[in-house]
């Protein structure tokens, strides 16, 4: 495959293909993307990412702000000189002219600590069948990274934030659908119940874990499993985050429905405290999203927008992970084809799905 051309948005791809797509990301861009782990599946499989970001960029003003530090500090050290020199003159000559002197004097700057950037996560295949999410997620990858250098917005973007970009969450789901049933939405670990593995990801989440909009039996595609973060991909997302301490944006992408979603699930009473910058946000980037191919996209709460659903992603990540922009989106399509969306469907729905994500990291960006 060439994984820098629009080409590879016409098909579906299996979980290797995918990791290759990382993997080769991470080759060809060595300067702008770095491979992550993020950790292992109950089926032992590793679940990749890539982090995008103007890290030589970053380094050569890290490096251009110490030089001018160290000047600022020569040119103290030459004042206290000159000072100290003008001092025993006077003392000499008994000039009293010089007299604490009217020279300008360059302000210190308080010393600057050591900035790591703001981070952006997100990523796509929580729930296995829903194949159109790995696909926008890569595509919005390979976008940001082939945008570098050659877009204004996207350079300045990519210099601002760190992008953690996981295309699928849920590998061993994923894997599943393309191998044993093309419908399967949880991951495969075991539950209570021999013939009903599967906990669902997104009701596993520890925000207000099991209070509604989820299933307490394992035979369930809702089921919450036996404790909240006992699915492996939730928790290694929501440890990312927490480690990371500065993500200021957060997307969880589903399929299907055409909604940009906020939060909460959990709670339909409940409004976050930050909710008129959310929507502003979100309601700009379904605009974007519409000026590509004139798709709609409702924007509004999870519980008022589609249904409540307790530990899901969104909820987690704004209340307990200090995101201020989380958000799931649903993508296309809205029922035709639902979870099985045409092929020749993929680029167009990636192209507005990146005008969304754009405009919502630029949005962040001007906050
Ligand atoms: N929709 C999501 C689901 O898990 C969702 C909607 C998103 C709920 C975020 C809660 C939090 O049901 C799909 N299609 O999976
Ligand atoms: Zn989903």
């Amino acid at each position: 495959w060439n994984y820098t051309d629009d080409s590879f948005w016409q098909s579906y791809h299996d979980l290797a293909t995918l990791n290759n797509f990382t993997e080769s990301m991470v080759q060809q861009f060595p300067e702008l993307v770095k491979r992550t782990s993020m950790g292992f599946t109950y089926e032992g499989r590793e679940v990749f990412g890539m982090t995008i970001h103007g890290y030589k960029r970053a380094e050569q003003l890290e490096a251009l702000e110490a030089l001018e530090d160290s000047v600022e500090e020569l040119v103290e050290d030459v004042e206290e000189l000159v000072e100290e020199a003008s001092s025993w003159l006077s003392w000499l000559f008994g000039s009293s002219s010089s007299s604490k002197s009217s020279k300008p004097k360059i302000a210190k700057k308080p010393s600057k600590p050591k900035k790591h950037p703001k981070a952006i996560v997100i990523h796509g295949g929580q729930h296995a069948r829903e194949w159109i999410g790995p696909a926008v997620v890569s595509y919005i990858a390979k976008e940001l990274i082939l945008g570098y250098g050659n877009s204004k917005k996207i350079t300045r973007l990519v210099d601002q934030f760190e992008f953690t970009i996981v295309p699928v969450l849920n590998v061993d789901g994923y894997a599943y659908t393309w191998e044993h049933n093309r419908m399967w939405r949880k991951n495969r670990q075991p539950t209570s119940i021999p013939f009903c593995p599967g906990i669902d990801p997104n009701r596993n989440w520890g925000y207000k874990f099991a209070t509604g909009g989820s299933s307490a039996n394992p035979c369930s595609d809702a089921y919450h499993g036996p404790e909240a973060f006992a699915a492996k991909e939730p928790k290694m997302i929501a440890d990312y985050v927490l480690q990371k301490e500065n993500v200021v944006g957060y997307i969880d992408f589903h399929s299907y429905s055409q909604l940009w979603m906020t939060p909460f699930g959990a709670d339909c009473s409940k409004i976050p405290k930050d909710d008129e910058d959310i929507m502003e946000a979100g309601m700009g980037a379904a605009k974007a999203l519409k000026d590509v191919h004139g798709k709609k996209f409702a924007v509004g709460s999870v519980c008022k927008i589609i249904y409540q659903a307790s530990g899901g992603s969104l909820d987690w990540t704004y209340a307990e992970g200090g995101v201020k922009y989380s958000y799931a989106v649903e993508l296309r399509d809205t029922g035709r084809h639902g979870f099985l969306l045409p092929e020749d469907e993929i680029l167009p729905s990636s192209e507005e799905t990146f005008a969304g994500v754009l405009h919502l990291a630029n949005f962040i960006r001007k906050r």
